[in-house]
């Protein structure tokens, strides 16, 4: 074949082919073309293999003939498939709809839950008095969350009823804060002001109980220290808790641990002790149990009650909050709505 012959084919062959690449009318098109037109069975490459055949001479001018046809094409693939993508964009940018001057999903804020407010006030408080801030375990023995408390093995409390065992009746679920005090009196000597904020568990629950539910606790240990001492530091931790004008009454109560011991009234802060709904007509709250620490308990950690002596007390967080903030079920303050917590 001559060149002339050669060159008139392969101008026929791109010219059909550069028409056929611009009739694709999808990407699939596209791609079937490519391989009818470059691919390894394609026309033009049997005209490539043929190179090898022709007289030297004539090869570099066959060669760039080739190589220029194989150029259009691959241009006109590559056209053809631009014009595609930019037609496909515009159809979505016609068809799907897109509002970008949309406002956002507003982030929620995240709020204080009202049990942690109170908490952190009772510890502000309490080290405002020269108390430190001990925490220990949620599962306890037997030994430091009744018997070391002076709790005789007879007590209602230690009642599968009332306390939650666990491993078989090897460790319990602790019902109070006291514990942490057990290990803090045994580890180090008086004298001692520690109060313990934490979880506690007893197996109870309706409108005003939940299993799980907040105390602080506190006890001071030194040499004679004594009623007069305890009241005057719950005075002030009402004074600070409840504002200077807020009184305080003890009754006489009984806890296993403490002896004496006294249930702690403060005048109501909503009528002003006049009397009303939320104290019952009586012009006092109570939100505190206190008393001398028993000297069984004070032996059990191996003080000698004619050397130390000690007070205790212990309250609340869900009473106190619920009080402070006029909340009337305990559930409301385990279900963390956002609805509710927002409040605070
Ligand atoms: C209440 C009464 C109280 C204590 C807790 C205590 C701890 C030790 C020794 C003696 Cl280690 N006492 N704690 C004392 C009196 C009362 O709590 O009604 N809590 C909600």
């Amino acid at each position: 074949m001559n060149l002339q012959t050669l060159e008139e084919d392969v101008k026929a062959l791109a010219e059909e082919g550069v028409r056929q690449a611009r009739a694709a009318d999808c990407a699939e098109a596209v791609e079937r073309v490519r391989v009818a037109l470059l691919g390894r069975k394609s026309a033009l490459t049997s005209r490539m293999k043929e190179l090898g055949a022709l007289p030297a001479a004539d090869k570099p001018r066959a060669g760039a003939i080739l190589n220029a046809a194989r150029k259009a094409l691959e241009d006109a693939i590559a056209a053809r498939e631009a014009e595609l993508t930019a037609q496909a964009m515009g159809h979505a940018l016609q068809t799907e709809i897109f509002d970008m001057t949309l406002p956002g999903r507003p982030m929620g804020q995240g709020r204080y839950h009202p049990i942690g407010m109170v908490l952190d006030e009772l510890i502000e408080i309490f080290t405002g008095l020269g108390f430190a801030v001990e925490e220990g375990p949620e599962v306890e023995t037997d030994a430091y969350n009744f018997q070391m408390l002076n709790f005789p093995d007879e007590h209602p409390a230690r009642d599968m009823q009332d306390t939650f065992y666990v491993q078989n009746g090897a460790r319990l679920l602790r019902t109070h804060t006291s514990p942490v005090q057990i290990h803090a009196m045994l580890r180090r000597a008086p004298p001692l002001s520690i109060i313990a904020p934490g979880r506690v568990f007893r197996c109870d629950s309706d409108v005003t109980h939940s299993p799980v539910f907040h105390q602080v606790e506190g006890f001071h240990v030194d040499r004679n220290v004594n009623f007069g001492h305890l009241k005057g530091t719950l005075e002030l931790f009402v004074h600070r808790l409840y504002g200077p004008k807020t009184k305080i009454r003890l009754r006489p109560s009984f806890f296993p641990f403490t002896e004496p011991s006294a249930e702690v009234d403060v005048s109501c802060m909503f009528c002003g002790g006049a009397g009303c709904r939320v104290c019952k007509n009586s012009g006092w709250l109570e939100i505190l149990g206190a008393g001398m620490i028993d000297p069984n308990v004070l032996k059990s950690v191996n003080l000698d009650p004619e050397r130390w002596t000690g007070f205790a007390f212990g309250c609340g967080i869900e009473r106190i909050a619920m009080l402070k903030y006029g909340i009337d079920d305990i559930r409301l303050l385990f279900e963390n709505d956002p609805r509710f917590l927002e409040r605070f």
